[in-house]
């Protein structure tokens, strides 16, 4: 892990690393039977990329990462529930780091040294970058995970006891087995972590502005929805409302932070494609994202569709409300929790301010949880428009880029464990305390979800009369 490419933080300097090396301990990951049995050996080296400034600056822990919290970390995920493979793994501890949300960029290498392989080899290793751009398909496993231990095996010892060791690495003091030694672990979800500090809040800098306390402001001037209210009364005809001559590319944004949120999303996906005169050609992933504006309120799940469309774009409006209003939306509070939302981001190359629509959608290319799952369904996309650009580089510097959690590639078709909203209401912090325990969501061809009909058999659509 000597070689890793400097990368640059957002002033363009390159940022400072804690490098933690050669973190062991007994894992059970592995296709074959006897892996899962007998466990072996599992390495892991991280590099997280941060500004170690305003720690140093002050002397004070708390604006760092404690590599302490970090080895038992890593070690949890080593020692915990068993994948089939070292990129699980790997994907895994990299959206646990990512979650500090100091760290900014997170090299993760495992290795398997052990690995039934039939030639003599010397170690064979993962090695995987992920940043705030490029985020982990996996979500970030909980410090009270238990450890893993097979079947028929005494009660798991914490996994902070974990054999941690940092062979051969002058720079750093051994990762000691459990300086505060961890009690069993604690049962159940959101029980608090054992562990020598809890995950320091994000620095004033880099936190997302806090919710306004009180009553919402009505409307305020760059409400996020003030334009996406149908005006019901007059009805203007003007150019939105004729329908185009050859089927249009249009971009929708969907999301819900109330209920069961990756099941309205999924159903809503499916009555969009049902939708006459509608095509959906792609799904995103789904990205877990902190609530930008409004009250407190639980985090979003977030996703993009990209579909072909022959509505004039007022009809596409009629139709994403229809289905908005399907699945329970009640326009109560601006910015507030909703069951579901579908914003009509882009039509073709359409430009137009309206009383009741505007397009390309106003904020869009200001808000990372629209531009970051369309990044990922389409790499190359380029927002027209006023603040437009390549998507990807505009999801890169968008102000709520942080509050993008993590991406789930496969939601359409697997239940995402952790992708129900926090009761609890929004963390802003990235930690991922309170997740029920996790479950790996990596896709193994690593590409965007390919949208099957429903007719085709996934997913299940509604069926609403
Ligand atoms: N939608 C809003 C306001 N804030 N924040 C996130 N993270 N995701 C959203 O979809 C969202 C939001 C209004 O539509
Ligand atoms: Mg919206
Ligand atoms: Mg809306």
């Amino acid at each position: 892990m000597s070689d890793e490419a400097d990368v640059p933080g957002r002033d363009g300097h390159r940022l400072d690393r804690i490098r933690l090396v050669g973190v062991t301990a007994t894992g059970y990951h592995g296709v074959f039977s006897h892996e899962r049995r007998e466990g072996q050996t599992f390495v892991a080296d991280v590099v997280a990329h941060l500004d170690t400034r305003r720690a140093a600056a002050t002397d004070d822990l708390r604006h760092t990462l404690n590599y302490g919290v970090l080895a038992e970390q890593v070690a949890t995920v080593l020692a915990g529930e068993p994948a089939d493979l070292v990129e699980t793994v790997a994907e895994r501890i990299a959206a646990t780091v990512l979650a500090h949300p100091q760290v900014q960029c997170v090299d993760v290498a495992v290795h398997k040294p052990q690995a039934p392989i039939t030639v003599p080899f010397g170690d064979v290793v993962v090695e995987v970058r992920r940043d705030r751009t490029w985020l982990p398909a996996a979500e970030p496993v909980p410090d009270d995970a238990p450890r893993w231990l097979p079947e028929g095996l005494a009660a798991p010892e914490p996994a902070a006891a974990a054999e941690a060791a940092a062979p051969a690495d002058a720079g750093l003091p051994p990762v000691a087995p459990a300086p505060a030694a961890a009690p069993p672990a604690p049962a159940g979800p959101g029980a608090t972590a054992v562990l020598p500090l809890e995950p320091v809040p994000a620095p004033a800098d880099l936190a997302l502005p806090p919710a306004p306390a009180g009553p919402v402001p009505s409307a305020p001037a760059d409400a996020w929805d003030a334009e996406d209210e149908v005006v019901e009364a007059e009805l203007v005809q003007d150019a939105l409302d004729a329908a185009p001559d050859a089927p249009v590319e249009v971009v929708l944004a969907i999301g819900s932070n109330l209920g069961a949120a990756q099941d309205t999303l999924r159903d809503a996906v499916a009555d969009l494609a049902a939708t006459p005169g509608l095509e959906v050609l792609d799904v995103s992933a789904l990205a877990r994202t902190a609530p930008v504006g409004g009250p407190e309120q639980p985090d979003f799940l977030n996703a993009v569709l990209i579909a072909r469309t022959t509505l004039s774009p007022r009809d596409l409006l009629r139709a994403t409300s229809e289905v908005e209003r399907r699945h329970g939306r009640e326009r109560l509070v601006h910015w507030g929790p909703r069951t579901l939302d579908v914003d009509i981001i882009v039509y073709g190359d359409v430009s137009a301010v309206t009383d009741d629509l505007e397009l390309p959608h106003p904020r869009a290319h200001e808000r990372a949880f629209v531009l970051q799952p369309w990044a990922q369904v389409q790499p190359d996309a380029v927002l027209h428009g006023l603040g437009g650009g390549p998507v990807a580089q505009l999801a890169a510097t968008a102000p709520d880029r942080d509050g993008v959690r993590w991406l789930a590639l496969d939601w359409l078709t697997a239940p995402v464990p952790a992708a129900q909203p926090d009761p609890g209401g929004a963390a802003d912090d990235g930690a991922p305390a309170g997740d029920p325990l996790p479950d790996p969501l990596s896709d193994p061809l690593g590409g965007p979800v390919a949208w099957a009909d429903p007719a085709g058999g996934a997913p299940a659509g509604r069926q609403d009369p």
